[in-house]
């Protein structure tokens, strides 16, 4: 069984002010939600914040990126061990804004999947495709790609403790969304790729659906047997809609 994930990309946004309300509203309204576990993931300034806010309630909090390399001489990076002391469970990987305005390929995306392990962290790796690669009818081939460049540095066990997310790249920031049916066919084949190699670690890999998911497409999606839970862009910047798509998980 795999207990559903619902995690909050809060992207570059917020101020100690918003930060200090949010999190303090999701922390209020987060109740009993036994099925699903829930996670936010500010900007590095403000992880002190989470953490304080956060600490012994049910939810988790992780970063949005971290340097490939150990702590050292790396101006303007974020090693894992730093996010780690802040306790973070998570750390998003391989955003496609990371790889549209940062130039990370699928080697650099893998190198920091597997730096996150190392730091005790749980990657969650963002895999999709652009417009214009599902037009061309390439979505499988993109995703192949993506996953194959973790399979070959780290192995198929990576899967054991990194989580999957799905973002189809015209689904960000557009208001698009995925089908519950699109998004399923991408999901299955994420899973079928990693069964190829070890079908114990397919059956366990939680695989998220990432894209504009809102209140009222968030359950609709859960529903697909091989969508288990969402990375929220927008709708995680307010705590009614955050709450809303944590109680459809
Ligand atoms: C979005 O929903 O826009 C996201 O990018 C989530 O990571």
């Amino acid at each position: 069984m795999r207990k559903p994930l619902v995690a909050g990309n809060w992207k570059m946004n917020g101020s100690r002010a918003s930060v200090t309300d949010l999190l303090g509203g999701i922390r209020a309204g987060i109740g009993e939600i036994p099925k699903a576990e829930v996670a936010v993931c500010p900007p590095f300034p403000f992880l002190q914040m989470t953490e304080e806010a956060l600490r012994g309630s049910s939810i988790a909090w992780g970063a949005q990126n971290l340097c490939t390399e150990p702590a050292g001489a790396f101006t303007g990076e974020v090693a894992g061990s730093m996010i780690r002391e802040f306790g973070c469970t998570y750390v998003i990987v391989g955003h496609s804004e990371r790889r549209e305005y940062y130039g990370e390929d699928n080697q650099v995306v893998a190198r920091k999947e597997a730096m996150a392990r190392e730091r005790g962290l749980v990657p969650i790796l963002c895999v999709g495709e652009t417009l214009a690669q599902r037009e061309a009818g390439i979505t499988s081939e993109v995703v192949a790609d993506q996953l194959d460049a973790v399979l070959e540095l780290s192995g198929v066990s990576a899967f054991g403790k990194t989580v999957i997310a799905y973002e189809p790249v015209w689904a960000i920031g557009t208001g698009l969304t995925a089908t519950p049916e699109q998004a399923q066919e991408v999901h299955a084949f994420i899973r079928g790729r990693i069964a190829e190699q070890s079908a114990d670690v397919a059956a366990g890999v939680r695989i998220l659906y990432g894209g504009s998911m809102k209140p009222d497409n968030a359950a609709d999606l859960m529903a697909q047997p091989d969508i288990d839970g969402g990375l929220i862009g927008g709708a995680s910047l307010k705590p009614n809609d955050f709450l809303a798509i944590c109680a459809a998980a």
